[in-house]
């Protein structure tokens, strides 16, 4: 079976509705038909500053969130970054062998460091494609199930597994991005150019799915559209609608032309309302099982200490033979 890996930090307590349709929903499907490897990556949660306690409780919280999406540990292996150590281990090898120029050139800390001011920017939050280089690497992973926004990292992966296997020999599998056309972006509800984002402009186009289902319902009822009254799919003139589309279709498998159809006629009222039900629908029973996972700290803990004991099997082997092939010396 072909291996895929994939990473959610744990940072904002909630995920939101971009993680769930962008990434999540997918590790759920490849569970399936893939060797899965999932984690919750605290280590890069603290490239930008948390504090103690809550970065504990939203570990849990966000390992929780996965079980509620339907992961099942018996089916693929789920941990916690910080759980094994071998990550940051083979993230500063791949900060060894990165040049300053390519890691410059990552869209994604251009736009948040631009945001925070450079004073306030570290370093790992700098090199954090890097350690992301890293947690794919050591799984030895095919594909890398992601959202739109990180195509960049991925293919800065290859570049250095490519690197690393020229120089040192076969060692690293070539792995590709998979991501779903459909939800590989999901826009924020009140500025439809913007992908939706825990650092929102506001927070009435984010739809966080632990949030009380009336809150996300009025989100829905008040999201942007435009001055037309047709609905219809087309993301380029009509991205408001287009994006609760994709979002209607997603959740309830009704394709977009089906859609299209139910609602010829209709005003945009109609389609906010009802998509407004699908959430709240969706997101009912996801926050009760989320909560019954939450209650029983022990047996959440003992499923992550039983992931990270998998998962260290795997990457403990692919260090060994980096740190080999590199000449490091032995430890007798
Ligand atoms: N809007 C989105 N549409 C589709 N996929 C998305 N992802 C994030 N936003 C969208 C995907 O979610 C996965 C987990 O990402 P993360 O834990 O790195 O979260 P993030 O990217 O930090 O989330 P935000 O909200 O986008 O954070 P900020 O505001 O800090 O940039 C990834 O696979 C990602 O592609």
């Amino acid at each position: 079976r072909p291996r895929v890996l994939s990473g959610i930090q744990p940072t904002a307590g909630s995920f939101h509705l971009g993680n769930y349709l962008g990434a999540v929903r997918q590790w759920v499907a490849l569970q399936e038909s893939h060797d899965a490897f999932y984690m919750v990556v605290d280590l890069h949660a603290i490239t930008v500053p948390q504090d103690p306690a809550e970065l504990r409780s939203n570990t849990r919280i966000a390992a929780a969130q996965l079980l509620a999406a339907g992961l099942d540990p018996e089916r693929c292996t789920l941990f916690v970054q910080s759980h094994v150590p071998e990550h940051a281990q083979l993230g500063w090898v791949m900060n060894c062998l990165t040049g300053f120029g390519e890691a410059s050139r990552m869209t994604q800390f251009k736009d948040k460091s631009a945001k925070q001011g450079a004073d306030r920017t570290s370093v790992g939050l700098f090199t954090y494609p890097i350690l992301q280089i890293a947690d794919i690497l050591l799984y030895q992973a095919h594909q890398v199930p992601v959202g739109e926004d990180q195509r960049q990292h991925i293919e800065l992966t290859r570049d250095l597994a490519e690197r690393f296997n020229s120089r040192y020999g076969d060692t690293f599998t070539m792995p590709a991005p998979y991501i779903l056309k459909e939800t590989a972006k999901i826009y924020d509800l009140q500025d439809p150019s913007a992908k939706m984002s825990k650092s929102a402009a506001s927070p009435k186009g984010l739809i966080n799915l632990l949030d009380e289902p009336k809150v996300s319902a009025k989100k829905v009822k008040s999201a942007v559209t435009d001055t037309d009254t047709v609905i219809r799919y087309d993301a380029e003139n009509k991205p408001g609608v287009s994006n609760l589309l994709t979002i209607y279709s997603t959740l309830t498998g009704l394709s977009i032309p089906e859609l299209e159809q139910k609602y010829e006629g209709k005003m945009y009222g109609a389609l906010k309302t009802d998509l407004a039900e699908v959430m709240v629908d969706f997101v009912t029973p996801f926050r009760d099982r989320t909560q019954e996972y939450l209650d029983d700290p022990e047996t959440l803990d003992a499923i992550l200490a039983k992931g990270a004991e998998k998962a260290r099997a795997v990457a403990a082997e692919t260090l060994a033979t980096t740190y080999d092939r590199l000449g490091f010396l032995p430890a007798k």
